[in-house]
């Protein structure tokens, strides 16, 4: 069986000669049956605060409070007076996971008997969001770092130098246009199920509520974690995170050439975030140039691959799944040695094949010492 062949090659062993040293992007590889994803399950939530201070609980959780169909929301107010940004240039890896896992250990399943965590991988939700939309990408590549402690594969990304340059160099106008996502939060949710939204207050980017969900993908047992805007308020909605609403904002559609953009690439990229962890509905708020939210539209997530169908040469929820699917293999035949020092970068630019290299204390690793000491206790 599958644990007689693991011990067949004792985790310390060098990679086999066998492994590939890269893995495809094509599309026609991946377009075949649709993939194993059992419905992901909520196996816990934490917070962060203003300050990005971590809490094992839902304190920063709020609920959605439906706008009206044209609500004309200015999201640029606020920009100047009332905005406090997260500093993106602080990397937090996968720290906060690991401070939940580290406080809810009782609450991951176990491989039988031992202490290891009973999964496969760890990460954050975006990272797959990225996997997903890999063999549709054109303009952004990624790192993915991985290492493997205890038998559980850890991925957390690395920026990119292109993305690097981006972030520092982003004009003016981008800036405002990031807070705009935020503003549209602040005006369709209330911090309680009974309260109304506060527009007049200070928007603040430290501040999330985090969702962790444990599911599986083909043979892959998958723990992530993903920000979650909002929850239906009607506590008689859906246990989570089927109650979870995901906001977005977007441009308004005047042309079919737009329409055509938005259900290529926009629609593509909110159906695989919130197709990962079960987020049933997308609200999305369309503004014009000067920042108004002129219409609201709610999607059903599991509706956006009939949006599509009239699309020629569309994307395919199956090309998405299976690339991620036939990517976490790849990282399990490549990644044996079961050590947190060693990192496997593995790299992807567009119309390139996935490739890796292997970094031993470097700037690349990531698993804390507290996390290491912890997880050994
Ligand atoms: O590279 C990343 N995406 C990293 C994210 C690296 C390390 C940490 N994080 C964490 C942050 O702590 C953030 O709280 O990611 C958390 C969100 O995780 P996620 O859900 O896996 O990320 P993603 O699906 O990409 O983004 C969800 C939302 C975004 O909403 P929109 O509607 O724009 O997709 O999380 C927010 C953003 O509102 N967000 C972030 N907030 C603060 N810092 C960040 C970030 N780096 N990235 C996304
Ligand atoms: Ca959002």
């Amino acid at each position: 069986g599958e644990e007689t062949s693991k011990r067949a090659r004792p985790d310390n062993a060098p990679s086999p000669a066998s492994a590939p040293r890269s893995l495809s992007v094509r599309r026609q590889l991946y377009d075949r049956h649709f993939p194993v994803y059992k419905q992901p399950v909520e196996v816990g939530h934490f917070s962060l605060d203003s300050g990005r201070n971590f809490f094992s609980d839902a304190r920063q959780l709020r609920y959605y409070a439906a706008p009206r169909r044209s609500p004309g929301f200015d999201l640029r107010d606020g920009y100047r007076d009332r905005f406090v940004k997260r500093d993106d240039g602080v990397k937090e890896r996968l720290d906060h996971v690991l401070r939940w896992i580290l406080a809810n250990r009782s609450k991951v399943e176990c491989r039988d008997g031992a202490r290891a965590l009973g999964v496969d991988f760890v990460t954050w939700r975006g990272h797959l969001t990225k996997l997903l939309t890999t063999p549709y990408e054109t303009q952004e590549g990624w790192l993915l770092a991985v290492s493997k402690l205890d038998g559980t594969l850890y991925i957390s990304e690395v920026e990119t130098e292109d993305a690097r340059r981006n972030r520092e160099n982003r004009t003016e106008r981008h800036e405002e246009m990031m807070y705009w996502g935020y503003k549209f939060e602040q005006y369709a949710c209330a911090d309680d199920p009974h309260g109304s939204p506060d527009p007049d207050g200070v928007v603040n980017t430290n501040e999330a509520f985090c969702t962790v969900v444990q599911t599986r993908l083909s043979e892959h047992k998958l723990l992530f974690s993903g920000e979650v805007d909002c929850r239906d308020r009607n506590p008689s909605a859906p246990p989570p995170p089927a109650c979870y609403i995901e906001l977005k904002t977007s441009a308004e559609i005047h042309t079919p050439k737009q329409r055509s953009n938005f259900h290529r690439y926009k629609l593509l990229k909110w159906w695989a975030q919130s197709f990962l962890p079960g987020v049933p509905q997308i609200v999305a708020g369309f503004r014009d140039h000067d920042g108004k939210v002129v219409s609201v539209e709610t999607f059903q997530t599991s509706g956006i691959s009939h949006l599509i169908k009239n699309e020629y040469n569309c994307w395919k929820p199956t090309v998405c799944m299976n690339f991620c699917s036939d990517f976490l293999s790849f990282v399990k035949t490549v990644v044996r040695v079961d050590d947190s020092r060693l990192v496997y970068l593995f790299s992807w630019d567009p119309h390139r094949d996935v490739s890796y290299s292997i970094h031993r204390d470097s700037e690349y690793t990531f698993l804390p010492d507290w996390y290491i000491k912890e997880m050994s206790r």
